[in-house]
């Protein structure tokens, strides 16, 4: 129960990472709102889940590339669920494509998902944390990602990276409110987004060979270290970054 008593703002709730954090996070005690795009019916099982476990949890629709979504999302979960203690962004998009024929759109799209949106959605939730004044945790889901690069992900990892350097000048902009904002750096996570990459078995049997706990992640694993970075424990932890991997960065040589 780390987080009795806390609202907690998930992006891209209706599915994978982002709906196994959201879950977590009621089950320590939390009211949680969910931002979602597209899935509806994921939204309101997540949501279902929530109230289950006892808490209040609310769906709000909205794509995050669109600015107008952040600030909406902020106001409906504050109606509905009186404050902003915790915000993690997680809504995120990795299609796979090769460097030398990149189209445009799909470069733009994931920029404009993964980065602007998040720039938006954390700016409009440490202003709701600001008006309360008694500080706040803000969580963004970057990625192992952030460190190394990927053949086809070349449009996708400067978002993790950005999104990590955003943490770090906002741990800045906003210690003086005592909100702290801290990365997360996921390793490869069986989830939709990766679904067909790991398709290809001679890259998953890879993949888990370069992995020192011996598996991929699964969604679950990240609700550990987002409860922590959420919660009172880490109240001198800001600007910092957990990697949360199984030991896949460090496993070179
Ligand atoms: P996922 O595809 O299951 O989840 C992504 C979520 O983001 C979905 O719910 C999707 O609907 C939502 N989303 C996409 N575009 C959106 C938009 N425009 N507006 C609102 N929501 C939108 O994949 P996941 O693995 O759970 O990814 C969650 C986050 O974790 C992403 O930011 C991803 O980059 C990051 N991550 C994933 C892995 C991994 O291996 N799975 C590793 C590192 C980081
Ligand atoms: C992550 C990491 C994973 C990949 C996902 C899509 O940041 O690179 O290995 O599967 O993105």
């Amino acid at each position: 129960m780390l987080l009795e008593g806390k609202t907690v703002l998930v992006t891209g709730a209706s599915a994978g990472i982002g709906r196994a954090v959201a879950i977590g996070c009621a089950r320590h005690g939390a009211n949680v709102a969910l931002n979602f795009s597209r899935d509806v019916d994921g939204a309101n099982a997540a949501v279902a889940e929530i109230e289950a476990l006892g808490r209040k949890g609310i769906a709000v629709q909205g794509d995050v590339s669109d600015p107008a979504t952040a600030t909406a999302f902020i106001a409906k979960a504050v109606e509905a669920l009186g404050r902003v203690d915790v915000f993690v962004n997680n809504a995120g998009i990795c299609p796979f494509h090769a460097f030398l024929d990149m189209p445009v759109d799909t470069f733009e799209r994931t920029m404009k998902v993964n980065l602007h949106g998040a720039y938006f959605m954390v700016q409009a939730a440490a202003n709701q944390m600001v008006k309360q004044g008694d500080g706040g945790s803000i969580i963004a889901m970057s990625s192992i990602s952030a460190l190394v690069g990927g053949e086809y992900q070349t449009h996708y990892t400067p978002t993790k990276a950005g999104l990590h350097s955003l943490m770090q000048s906002v741990a800045i902009a906003l210690g003086k409110h005592n909100i702290r904002c801290n990365s997360l750096f996921p390793g490869t996570i069986l989830t939709d987004i990766n679904k067909d990459d790991l398709a290809d078995q001679a890259k998953r049997t890879y993949m888990e060979g370069r992995i020192p706990l011996g598996r991929l992640g699964q969604p679950e694993d990240l609700v550990g270290p987002t409860v922590f970075l959420a919660s009172d424990l880490a109240q001198y932890v800001t600007g910092a970054s957990l990697l949360v991997d199984g030991g896949a960065y460090v496993n070179l040589q």
